[in-house]
């Protein structure tokens, strides 16, 4: 017998970053149940225990960057800045985990490997990278969107002396000092780890392959009256939180772009700027910056004239300067443009001067450039969703894999569960809401809990979506997206970051207070979407 008092659980959580920690504590702090949560890193934190690189931290606002529903860890914090870094954010998390007791239920340094649905005892059985075996009622899975790391191929890796390195799996003793850094890739991270590193490297030397749409992060200190004025209005500041697009804490403009003249579009813009925040640049200034192809290209002629303005070499300012829509994951940083004018910071643009390989010292160039390297960082990001989930052999009813379920791209129903894998939740998963994730991922947790709650009082032990709802969720998802123009761009939004994989849709594009209500309507009609029965068995999948 494999399931005895200390292997057996109500429920197993994977994951111990946002999602993870609020699960452990919906699950077993307020619902009772005997819960573990498993985590492959050697601390908690998730995305904020790996991506230690310089410069990381989150680009939404520390006040909308935590957690509402422990409003005490919130108002015992002394916040000082308007971005939360990595390491503060890491702490934030742990004091979390300390205020509610959860550590010793947390077991580290423990990946799961494999989760076999079991059909006829109703129970989930995990293995682990430790080679323990666990047995659970209800298994959620709150293993991230952007976890695993991508690592493009480039000939002659194994020839470079130098040391390589993902800004998501970064040693947390790397010092850049003295070093001639260079980094691939320009999303959210490489301009973040591009400004930082910039002001440590002996030389900085940027690869880049599409140049990117960035404003101003406006990084300040805070003052006492504005970290006031968020203890005084708690409440009513989430409330808008979660009944807004983005949930980003800023107002989303609702005029169109077109509809004002020139000179206050321009006004609106440069206001913007100065505020800084990229995604207050692209739904606080007007509301169709995603949607409507002349606002966005307003949007993007006005950055393109601060990047002129800002860079003092034409060629490269002209290299810096994007053509394609702004329709990726906004992004922001400060002083992300005037980083090129440092006499330690050079830039070559793949399309024109793709790399041919890695040398013994560095990064051969097609031009003959050999650009020499003690140190390569890869800031290409990550496979989202799918890639968190395929490090796992899942199987649900039927032994069917998750893999092969989502062979032609992951889905779910709301993002929070799959067909064919009951008893398992997501937080996450795809097609869930596309905006702030803090917010996003209370809403879920939050739902899951009452769902999971209210089976235990039916006295249900097995709860799974159908594929018509899955189906349907799926559809309702490409429709809104296909409404945006984030699909033209190819991005990780879509999946499309990885070579050979096709546009698949990821996100569900209503935003958060369309997706909240919709999870409402569904809670109401009785889980509709949801099958709650005693014998799985007896359900044709
Ligand atoms: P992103 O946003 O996927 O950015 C990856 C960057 O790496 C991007 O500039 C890519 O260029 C570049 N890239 C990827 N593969 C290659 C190859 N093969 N050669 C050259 N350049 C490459 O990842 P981030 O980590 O920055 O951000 C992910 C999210 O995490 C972020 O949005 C936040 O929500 C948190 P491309 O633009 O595809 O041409």
């Amino acid at each position: 017998m494999i399931d005895n008092d200390k292997t057996h659980f109500d429920a197993i959580v994977i994951g111990t970053g946002f999602a993870g920690i609020y699960m452990l504590h919906k699950l077993r702090n307020e619902l009772g149940l005997k819960v573990r949560a498993f985590d492959k890193a050697s601390g908690v934190g998730g995305t904020w225990y790996w991506n230690k690189y310089p410069g990381a931290r989150a680009d939404t606002e520390s006040f909308v960057y935590r957690y509402s529903f422990d409003k005490e860890t919130s108002e015992g914090w002394d916040w000082r800045n308007r971005y939360v870094d990595q390491p503060e954010m890491l702490g934030y998390l742990q004091a979390v985990v300390d205020r509610h007791g959860l550590a010793k239920d947390i077991q580290l340094k423990t990946g799961i490997d494999s989760a076999v649905f079991d059909e006829v005892r109703h129970v989930w059985t995990l293995t682990t990278s430790t080679g323990e075996l666990f047995t659970t009622r209800y298994l959620v899975n709150a293993v991230g969107v952007l976890s695993k790391i991508v690592i493009p191929q480039i000939p002659g890796r194994d020839k470079f002396q130098g040391q390589i390195v993902h800004t998501g799996a970064w040693p947390a003793d790397l010092s850049l000092e003295g070093k001639r850094v260079g980094v691939i890739g320009t999303g959210s991270t490489g301009v973040q780890f591009i400004c930082a590193a910039s002001k440590l490297a002996r030389h900085l030397t940027v690869f880049q392959r599409s140049a990117q749409f960035c404003v101003p992060a406006g990084s300040r200190q805070v003052s006492e009256a504005y970290v006031a004025e968020y203890k005084n209005n708690f409440e009513q500041i989430w409330d808008g939180i979660r009944n807004s697009r983005i949930a980003c804490g800023f107002e989303e403009s609702g005029v169109s772009a077109m509809s004002v003249s020139e000179e206050e579009r321009q006004k609106v813009f440069e206001h913007h700027w100065e505020i800084g925040n990229g995604f207050r640049f692209m739904f606080g200034t007007f509301s169709d910056i995603a949607v409507d192809p002349a606002a966005n290209q307003a949007a993007s002629d006005f950055i393109r004239a601060k990047i002129r303005q800002i860079v003092k070499d034409p060629d490269t300012a002209r290299k810096l300067c994007p053509t394609d829509l702004y329709a990726k994951r906004p992004v922001c940083t400060n002083d992300y443009y005037e980083t090129y004018n440092l006499p330690n910071v050079s830039l070559v643009s793949l399309p024109e001067n793709p790399i041919k390989e890695l040398t013994a010292n560095g990064v051969l160039t097609e031009d003959g450039v050999e650009h020499k390297l003690d140190l390569l960082v890869f800031a290409t990001g990550f496979e989202t969703v799918e890639g968190s989930y395929n490090q796992m052999e899942i199987r649900g009813r039927g032994g069917e894999t998750l893999q092969h379920h989502w062979k032609d791209a992951p889905s779910s129903y709301l993002g929070v569960a799959t067909a064919g894998f009951p008893n398992m939740f997501m937080v996450l998963g795809p097609n869930s809401a596309f905006s702030n994730l803090p917010p996003s991922i209370e809403s879920q947790v939050e739902w899951i809990g009452e769902l999971i709650g209210w089976a235990e009082g039916e006295s249900t032990p097995v709860i799974e979506t159908t594929r018509e709802a899955e189906e349907a969720w799926t559809a309702t998802c490409k429709e809104i997206a296909a409404y945006t123009l984030f699909p033209k761009v190819k991005s990780w939004i879509f999946g499309e970051n990885i070579a050979g994989k096709s546009s698949r849709v990821l996100f569900y594009f209503g935003g958060l207070a369309g997706y909240r209500a919709k999870l409402r309507e569904v809670a109401d009609a009785d889980y509709e979407g949801f099958i709650l029965h005693s014998d799985p068995s007896s359900m044709v999948a």
